[in-house]
């Protein structure tokens, strides 16, 4: 009987093994990834940008979306103007003003259509013209 209950437990254990694996690869996949930005990512550019854009892998829901660029000394310099893109739901962007030159961050947070919360900053950078 009880050989006959441990073969019963392990059977549970491989099956919940198995829902598992079929599960976890799905709602990996339904995340949301930033794929695609300008400035991109550790770029170095002689210009100030008018805005910045980042677009995620899929879309992205409209609420509690944010997006700013901070500069090295820690402070905002977006215009605080975030926006998704009307046609293309996978894009957010900021204006900025006239930005000197200095290393910015840029931080997003989005959530995902599954409801994950999505967040992560990188950096360019802003050179003196030669
Ligand atoms: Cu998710």
């Amino acid at each position: 009987m009880t050989r006959f209950r441990n073969i019963i437990s392990l059977n549970l254990v491989l099956f919940l093994a198995f829902i598992s694996m079929l599960i976890v690869p799905l709602t990996a996949l339904s995340h949301a990834v930033m794929v695609e930005s300008e400035p991109k990512k550790d770029s170095v550019i002689t210009k100030s940008p008018r805005q910045v854009d980042v677009w995620f892998n899929e879309q992205v829901r409209s609420a509690h979306k944010a997006l700013a660029v901070i500069n090295s000394a820690g402070e905002r310099v977006d215009n605080k103007d975030i926006k998704q893109e009307v046609f293309d739901p996978s894009h957010i962007y900021i204006t900025t003003p006239k930005l000197p030159p200095d290393t910015y961050t840029v931080r997003y947070r989005v959530m995902s259509a599954d409801t994950h919360i999505i967040s992560g900053r990188f950096n360019f950078t802003i050179e003196e013209p030669n």
